[in-house]
C-alpha cells in the first residue's frame, strides 16, 4: 500500500481512500462539516485544506493518497484558510449561540473556539427568515444552515428519500424541501438523522422538556415513565462515558430524583410485541394470507410505507409498537390501580427516536380522548433534564425499575438493535414449538450492521424464510426484490435507522457505526446474562395477558394493542 509523509513523520496507507482518513489515523485531527464516513464526498466545506508537493493546495476528504506524497496539514497558509472558512460562515449565520438550542454541541461553534477565531470581520446576516415548527419531531431554521449539505445526502442516500435539497444559486443558495413546502407537508418520516448530521442548529429535535417539567410540577398528575431498550446503552455518552456504557440503574434513579413517580421498561411491553407478533404471524402462516407479515414498531417505518407502499399495508403487523402498547396499557389498565383518570396519569416515553414523538401524536392512540403517550423525550433530552436539574449524572445510584411494567425479557432488550424484534419472534416461536428440550436460542444470522440479512429457521415443522432490513433505502430494495418476484419471505423486520434503534435520530452527537455497534454489542452482552431469555419467561407479561385479556391475540388484546391501517 505504500507510505507518505504527514507534517514530517512517515505513515502507512493502510487502504484509505482518501487523505483525510489517513492524517486522522496520524492523530491530527483536522476539522470538517461536511465529512462523514458512511456518506458520499462532498468536499465543499474545504476545511479539510491541505499542502501537497504533487497537487499543491486540495481538500483532503476528496484526494486519494498516493505513495511517496508530501503532505503538510498546518500551515500559514492552510490555517489561515480554515480561519477565513469559519469566519465567512459566521458572518452568514444567525450567531444566538447562548440561546441556540445547539449551544455547546454546533461544530461551527466548537470550531470557532477550537481554530481562535476572535472576530468576525464581514457583514451580518440582514433579514431573519421564519422557522419550520410544523413537524412534530423536528424543528427547521434556515437562519443557522451552513450549506454543508450532510441533510441532503443523509435522506438520498441512507433514507432513499431525498427530502432535503440545494435551491437557487450563489449566495441565494439554501437547503429546503421541494417547493418550499412545509416538513409536516412533505414526505419526511421522522427519523431524524438529518438532524444526527446536521453540525449547527439548523435542524434540530423538537423539544418537549418543558411539558414534561409542568407535568412533574403538576400536583394532580402522576409521571409515568418508560424508557426504550437503545437508551441505556447511550445516554452514558452525554456524561462523558463510553458508548455502549449500561447506565439503566442510573436512568432510573435520575428520574425519580427529578420527579417521576414510577419508572418502567419499554421491556415489558416489547415483550407483550413480539408475543402478540409472532400469534399473528403463526395464523397468517396457517391461513397463507397476508405474507410476509413486516414488523411494525418503527413509526418512520409505517409512515413510510403508508405513503409509498400503501399496497403492503395488509402485510404490516397490526400490532402497535411497544411504546404505544405502553401508553395504552398504562391509561386503560394501570392507570385504575392508581385510582386516576386517564388525564391525569402523564406517560413519558424516553427514546432514541424522534420519529416516535410523531407516534405518539398519531390520534388512533388515545384512551377517552387522551393520548396514550403524553410526550417523548429523545436519549439526548432526558440527559438535558438531568443537566437542567444539576444532577451528578455518573455518581448516581443504580436503582431498580419499578415493578409490575419494569420487568422484561432479553428478547425484549435485543429489540434496540437491528435484527432484535426477529430474534424475539424466533424465541418465541421455538419456545412453544420446541417443548422442554429448548433451551437459550440466539439466533446469530440476523445480528450485526449489515443493511440486508436473510436468514431461515425451522419451526412447527416449516422452515422459515427471514428478512432483516435497516436503512430506508435498504428497504425500497427489498420490497422492490419481493415485488419483482426475485425474493420471497415469511417474515420482515423493518428499521428505519441504520443499526436500528441503536442508530435514532434522538441518540447522542456521534451516531456513527463505531458508537452504533458498541451500544449494540452491550444490549447482546446485556441479554447474555439475562435469565429471562423468551418473552414467555416473563412471567409478569404472561400474567398480564391473562387478568387484562384473558388470553393472547384476541378480541381484548386487538381492541388495547393492535390498530388499523387506513391506506
Ligand atoms: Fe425502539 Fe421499540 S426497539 S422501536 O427501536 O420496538 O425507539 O430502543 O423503544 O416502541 O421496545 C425505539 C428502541 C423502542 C418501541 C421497543
Ligand atoms: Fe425510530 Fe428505531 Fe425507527 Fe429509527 S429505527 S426511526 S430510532 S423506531
Amino acid at each position: 500500500n505504500g507510505k507518505l509523509i504527514i507534517d514530517g513523520r512517515e505513515i502507512d496507507i493502510q487502504g484509505e481512500k482518501n487523505l483525510l482518513e489517513i492524517i486522522r489515523r496520524a492523530g491530527i485531527n483536522l476539522p470538517t462539516f461536511c465529512y462523514h464516513s458512511e456518506l458520499s464526498i462532498y468536499g465543499a466545506c474545504r476545511l479539510c485544506l491541505v499542502e501537497t508537493d504533487k497537487m499543491g493546495l486540495v481538500a483532503a476528504c476528496s484526494t486519494p493518497p498516493q505513495e511517496g506524497m508530501v503532505i503538510r496539514t498546518n500551515t500559514l497558509r492552510t490555517r489561515r484558510l480554515r480561519k477565513m472558512v469559519i469566519e465567512l460562515l459566521l458572518a452568514n449565520h444567525e450567531r444566538e449561540c447562548t440561546t441556540c438550542s445547539r449551544s455547546g454541541r454546533c461544530k461551527l461553534q466548537l470550531l470557532a473556539h477550537q481554530l481562535g477565531v476572535k472576530e468576525v470581520r464581514f457583514g451580518k446576516r440582514d433579514k431573519k427568515v421564519p422557522l419550520d415548527l410544523t413537524s412534530p419531531s423536528i424543528v427547521r431554521d434556515p437562519n443557522k444552515c451552513i450549506l454543508c449539505g450532510d441533510c441532503v445526502r443523509m435522506c438520498k442516500e441512507v433514507q432513499g428519500l431525498g427530502i432535503w435539497d440545494f435551491a437557487h444559486r450563489g449566495s441565494k443558495t439554501v437547503v429546503t424541501t421541494a417547493f418550499d413546502k412545509e416538513l409536516s407537508d412533505v414526505a419526511c418520516v421522522n427519523c431524524g438523522q438529518c438532524v444526527s448530521v446536521c453540525p449547527t442548529g439548523a435542524l434540530t429535535v423538537k423539544s418537549e422538556i418543558d411539558k414534561v417539567w409542568n407535568a412533574i410540577h403538576d400536583p394532580d398528575k402522576i409521571v409515568v415513565a418508560q424508557i426504550a431498550p437503545a437508551v441505556r446503552v447511550a445516554l452514558g455518552e452525554e456524561f462523558g462515558l463510553n458508548a455502549g456504557e449500561d447506565v439503566t440503574g442510573k436512568i432510573v434513579a435520575g428520574l425519580k430524583l427529578i420527579g417521576v413517580g414510577r419508572v418502567f421498561d419499554t421491556l415489558f411491553t416489547a415483550d407483550m410485541t413480539t408475543i402478540e407478533e409472532a400469534n399473528e404471524l403463526l395464523v397468517r402462516l396457517e391461513k397463507n394470507e397476508n405474507l410476509p407479515i413486516f414488523t411494525s414498531c418503527c413509526p418512520a417505518w409505517v409512515k413510510y410505507c403508508e405513503q409509498f407502499h400503501a399496497d403492503l399495508l395488509p402485510n404490516v403487523s397490526s400490532c402497535r409498537s411497544p411504546q404505544q402498547m405502553f401508553g395504552s396499557v398504562v391509561k386503560k389498565y394501570y392507570a385504575k390501580k392508581l385510582n386516576k383518570r386517564p388525564e391525569d396519569v402523564f406517560v413519558l416515553s424516553i427514546m432514541p427516536c424522534v420519529a416516535k414523538k410523531f407516534e405518539a401524536q398519531r390520534p388512533e392512540f388515545t384512551t377517552g380522548g387522551v393520548p396514550d403517550v403524553d410526550a417523548v423525550l429523545t436519549t439526548v433530552e432526558i440527559a438535558q433534564m438531568f443537566k437542567e436539574a444539576s444532577i451528578d449524572f455518573t455518581a448516581l445510584p443504580n436503582k431498580a425499575f419499578d415493578n409490575p411494567l419494569g420487568v422484561g425479557s432479553g428478547a425484549a432488550l435485543i429489540f434496540g438493535a437491528s435484527g432484535g424484534v426477529m430474534e424475539s419472534v424466533v424465541r418465541y416461536v421455538s419456545g412453544l414449538t420446541g417443548g422442554d428440550e429448548v433451551g437459550r436460542i440466539d439466533f446469530l444470522p440476523v445480528r450485526g450492521m449489515e443493511g440486508i440479512k436473510k436468514a431461515y429457521v425451522k419451526a412447527g415443522g416449516k422452515i422459515l424464510k427471514l428478512a432483516v432490513v435497516n436503512g430506508l433505502a435498504n428497504t425500497e430494495k427489498l420490497i422492490s426484490m419481493l415485488k419483482s418476484g426475485e425474493a420471497s419471505f415469511d417474515a420482515i423486520e423493518v428499521m428505519s435507522c441504520p443499526g436500528g434503534c441503536v442508530g435514532g435520530g434522538g441518540q447522542p452527537e456521534v451516531n456513527d457505526t463505531v458508537a452504533r455497534t458498541r451500544r449494540a454489542g452491550e444490549i447482546y452482552e446485556m441479554d447474555r446474562v439475562q435469565q429471562l431469555h423468551k418473552p414467555q419467561d416473563n412471567y409478569f407479561v404472561v400474567k398480564a395477558f391473562e387478568e387484562w385479556f384473558g388470553g393472547v391475540n384476541n378480541h381484548e388484546t386487538h381492541h388495547a394493542l393492535h390498530t388499523t391501517y387506513v391506506p
